[in-house]
This record gives structure tokens, C-alpha cells and sequence, in this order.
């Protein structure tokens, strides 16, 4: 005997659609977590969508032969601009699997070592801005994160420079993307009456993303008239045949997966940056530490690429912040076949949608105990890491559809932050602030500012 998926009263016809907060939905999806426990259902209009929030549960949907991916809510607002790129590609979509076969390789530890001269030079023009503005400056830690992650990526991927840390105003690209995840997340949570009758919110989308696609295409049309030797990720994409079907990549597909990487690229980095600096402001004994690490392993010399595997410290307190504050706080499966799951318990048809919150599975006390709630990078520490239970920490997804980005991602953010760290004393704008999230398709910290003053060092 299977029991009934709790569900709150929802109003007729609209559903639940009009309790979703409408700034940070997240926010409803992990009160009613509190309020209904693991399991509960949903009637969103456009999709019944049930929420998991244990460990046990997203353990349980992770599971490739059992669950694929499933595109809902913002993700089918963000597939017109993306189409059939990686990330927003339907399963079995005969793109995916020749981006994914392509791309792997390109996205591996090996290659992403040799884009770290790029990212340093990012990360310098960020360290250089602060150093020259000085102590007194406001630093909006969630801005310039941004630049850095959107200017690293679009470096290493397309070799085009945004210069967003020498300019006034962002790049209007910057701004058409951000728009674009904005309204995204927006349309997924309004009535589709409400987005048709928002003429002049449709409008805005669709000029947005012709701005994207406009720097996109000239950048694809510009590298097949000056060809380059440079193995970046465009490179790859335009000259690459895949050898299981001997197919290359449309220039439409280039574009979705250009797109793709610049939004999935900066938005979950700059994320995870921003909250990472937030923790180690609240918690000095893991900043010390972070810090002692850094002076051990550079001392005053710059960075080098073979220190990056030894900043363990800086690892696990990524991890730990990638716990607590997953940028990407939830994902979403489907059921490719009838299912029970918790033993039984609840019945899951063919094709219905499960959401994972992330967040509120990765902090289970009956996996990271009591203290879940609270930023410990030890348990992430070494030895504590490799001891985890399986499937209880996925910031970066599961299995076939996992981020590729991975890799990526861990360098950028091991450099950006171990050269913050070594240059610089950070403090808190305002000393009493406690974490605020806004969302856009991710969620970021709002509201986080801070100061630096550039280390005396004795040695
Ligand atoms: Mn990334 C998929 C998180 C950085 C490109 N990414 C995912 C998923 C998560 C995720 C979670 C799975 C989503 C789902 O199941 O629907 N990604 C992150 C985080 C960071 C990140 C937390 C940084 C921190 N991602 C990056 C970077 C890139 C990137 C950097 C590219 C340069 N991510 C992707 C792509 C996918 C993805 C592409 C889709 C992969 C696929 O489905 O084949």
C-alpha cells in the first residue's frame, strides 16, 4: 500500500502558482520542506511537480536507469535561448550526445590546467581594481565576482575579451543575459495568461536574446574568416566531428553552447564565490586557516599551476559552502517508468516531475548531523570528504547530466580566491550583516559588500 504525496490547499485552478514567492521561490519550496517534510506535491499549472528534500530521497531519484533529466520551470523559459545546447537539451536529443562526446574531453583536468594563465590574468585585473581603489571602497562582492567568472569564460571559451573590469557600464551582452535569466525565472512562475497579456515583458525577452545571439554569432562568423590556432572551446566546437556519428556541430548548436557556457559559467562561479567569502568573513578560525595554507603554499610568490591540488583548506571550504549555499539549489528528474520509492512508500507515475532540492537534501542531520546548518569546512576535509555518504553532496549534479563545467569551475575559483586571500585583509561593510539570497536562475547573496586592505607581510 503506497501513501498519498502530501500536498498544501491550493486555490482552484490556480493551484499553488501564486504562493510562490516571487523573488526568491526557493524560499517556498524549503518552508513548505519544513512545513510537509521530505515529500510533498504541487500543482504549478504548466507541471504537477513533486519535492524531495532528504538525503535518502535525492539518493533514492539518483539514478540514471530509473530518472533522467527533466527541463521545467525556468529551464523551458531559458531553452529559447539556449535550444538544444547541453544544458537545456531534452534527453535523447541527438545534439546533446555529440556536444557531450566533443566537449568532455575539452572540459577534463588536464585541459582546463592549460586555461590558467587566462584565468589568472582575470583574476589579476580584479585584485589590481580593489588594490587601486583602496580601503575605504565599498566592493560589491557579488559585481565583481560576476565580471570575473563572465570575463574568465568568455577568455577561455571564445578567447574574446569583455574587459568588464575596465568599463563603466557592463557589456551590453552582461545586461541581456542577466535580463534574460530574470525574465526566465519570472515566466515560469506566472500564469501563461500573464505572460501573454505582458506584451511589453515579451518584447524585452525577445530583444534580449537577440543582443546575446547577436556577439555570439559575429564571434562564430569571425573565427571562420580568421581562423586560429587556439585549442579554445569555440575551436573545438567549429573543427570537432564526433566519432560515433561523424556529425559536427551546426553553427546554431555552437551558438546554443556558447550561450550555455557563458550563462552556466558565471552565474553558479561567481555563486560560489561570493558565498565562499561570506563564510570565511562570519567564521575567522576558517579564514585563518585558509590563510595560513595560502602563505605556506605561495608565501609572496604568485600562484603557480601546481599549487592549486595542494590548497586542500580552500577545497574543503568550497565544498562546504557548495553544501550550504548550492548555487544551482535545486534540479529535476522524471520518472522514466512507474516507480515506488522510500520503500514503497509513494507511488511515482511514468513521466511525472520530481524537483531535488539540493539545498535542503545536502543539509540532512541524519547524514551531517545536528549542526548541519552550520559552516564546518573539516567534514569537508581530506579523508572526512571521501567518507561522505554516496550521492549526499551534488552541488554540481548527477551522473550523465552532471555539470561539465566541474573542473572548470574548482580551478577558477582555487585561483580567484587563493589570490583575494593572499593580497588582502577583507572585512564586512557592515560588521551585523547576515546572508540574503536573491535568484535569478541561480542564487547569490544579496546585499554583501566589503572592504580590503592590502596585507603587511613580515617575511
Ligand atoms: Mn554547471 C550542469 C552546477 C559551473 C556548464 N551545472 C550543471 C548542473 C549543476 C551545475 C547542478 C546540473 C543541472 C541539472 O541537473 O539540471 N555548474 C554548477 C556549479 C558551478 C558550475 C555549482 C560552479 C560552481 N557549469 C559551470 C561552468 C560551466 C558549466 C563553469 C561551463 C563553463 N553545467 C554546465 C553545463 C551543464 C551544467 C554545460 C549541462 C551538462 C549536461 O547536461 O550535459
Amino acid at each position: 500500500m503506497t501513501t498519498p504525496i502530501p500536498s498544501p490547499p491550493a486555490l482552484p485552478l490556480l493551484g499553488h502558482v501564486t504562493q510562490i514567492d516571487k523573488e526568491v521561490p526557493l524560499r517556498t519550496f524549503e518552508l513548505l520542506a519544513d512545513q510537509y517534510g521530505e515529500i510533498y506535491q504541487l500543482n504549478l499549472i504548466t507541471r504537477d511537480t513533486i519535492i524531495v528534500s532528504s538525503y535518502e530521497l535525492m539518493n533514492e531519484v539518483s539514478n540514471d536507469k530509473r530518472f533522467s533529466k527533466a527541463i521545467v520551470a525556468g529551464l523551458v523559459e531559458t531553452r529559447k535561448g539556449l535550444g538544444d545546447g547541453l544544458f537545456t537539451a531534452y534527453p535523447g536529443e541527438e545534439n546533446w550526445g555529440i556536444a557531450h562526446r566533443l566537449l568532455m574531453p575539452a572540459f577534463s583536468t588536464s585541459k582546463v590546467r592549460a586555461m590558467f594563465d587566462d584565468m589568472v590574468d582575470i583574476s589579476s585585473q580584479m585584485i589590481q581594481k580593489w588594490e587601486r581603489f583602496g580601503p575605504r571602497y565599498v566592493i560589491d562582492t557579488v559585481e565583481d565576482f560576476t565580471k570575473l567568472a563572465f570575463d574568465t569564460i568568455t577568455l577561455c571559451a571564445m578567447s574574446y575579451r569583455l574587459n568588464e573590469f575596465y568599463m563603466e557600464q557592463s557589456h551590453p551582452f552582461v545586461q541581456a543575459m542577466g535580463d534574460f535569466l530574470l525574465e526566465s525565472g519570472l515566466r515560469s512562475n506566472r500564469p501563461p495568461i500573464m505572460n501573454t497579456l505582458m506584451r511589453g515583458s515579451s518584447a524585452k525577452f525577445e530583444a534580449d536574446m537577440a543582443t546575446m545571439n547577436q556577439l555570439v554569432d559575429e564571434l562564430i562568423q569571425d573565427r571562420k574568416t580568421n581562423p586560429s590556432e587556439k585549442q579554445d572551446l569555440l575551436n573545438i566546437m567549429l573543427n570537432g566531428v564526433d566519432t560515433k556519428t561523424g556529425k559536427g556541430l551546426s553553427d546554431e548548436n555552437i551558438r546554443f553552447n556558447l550561450l550555455t557556457f557563458l550563462v552556466a559559467g558565471h552565474e553558479t562561479t561567481s555563486g560560489l564565490l561570493t558565498f565562499t567569502l561570506y563564510y570565511l568573513c562570519k567564521n575567522p578560525e576558517a579564514m585563518r586557516k585558509v590563510r595560513e595554507e595560502v602563505d605556506e603554499i605561495l608565501g609572496d610568490q604568485p600562484l603557480r599551476v601546481e599549487d592549486i591540488g595542494k590548497l586542500k583548506y580552500i577545497s574543503a571550504c568550497l565544498r562546504e559552502t557548495l553544501r550550504l549555499s548550492p548555487p544551482a539549489a535545486m534540479r529535476a528528474v522524471e520518472a522514466l517508468e512507474d516507480a515506488t520509492i522510500a520503500d514503497g512508500k509513494y507511488f511515482i507515475p511514468k513521466g511525472a516531475r520530481i524537483a531535488i532540492s539540493t539545498r535542503k537534501a545536502q543539509c540532512d542531520p541524519k547524514v551531517w548531523g545536528e549542526d548541519c546548518y552550520e559552516y564546518k569546512p573539516e567534514r569537508m576535509y581530506g579523508e572526512n570528504f571521501e567518507k561522505i555518504p554516496q550521492n549526499s553532496w551534488q552541488p554540481f549534479g548527477y551522473g550523465m547530466r552532471a555539470c561539465i563545467g566541474r573542473p572548470f569551475a574548482w580551478q577558477e575559483a582555487h585561483i580567484a580566491l587563493a589570490m583575494v586571500i593572499q593580497k588582502f585583509d577583507i572585512t564586512m561593510d557592515d560588521p551585523s550583516y547576515t546572508l540574503e539570497i536573491k535568484q535569478q536562475l541561480t542564487v547569490k547573496p544579496k546585499g554583501f559588500y566589503v572592504h580590503v586592505l592590502p596585507r603587511k607581510r613580515s617575511a
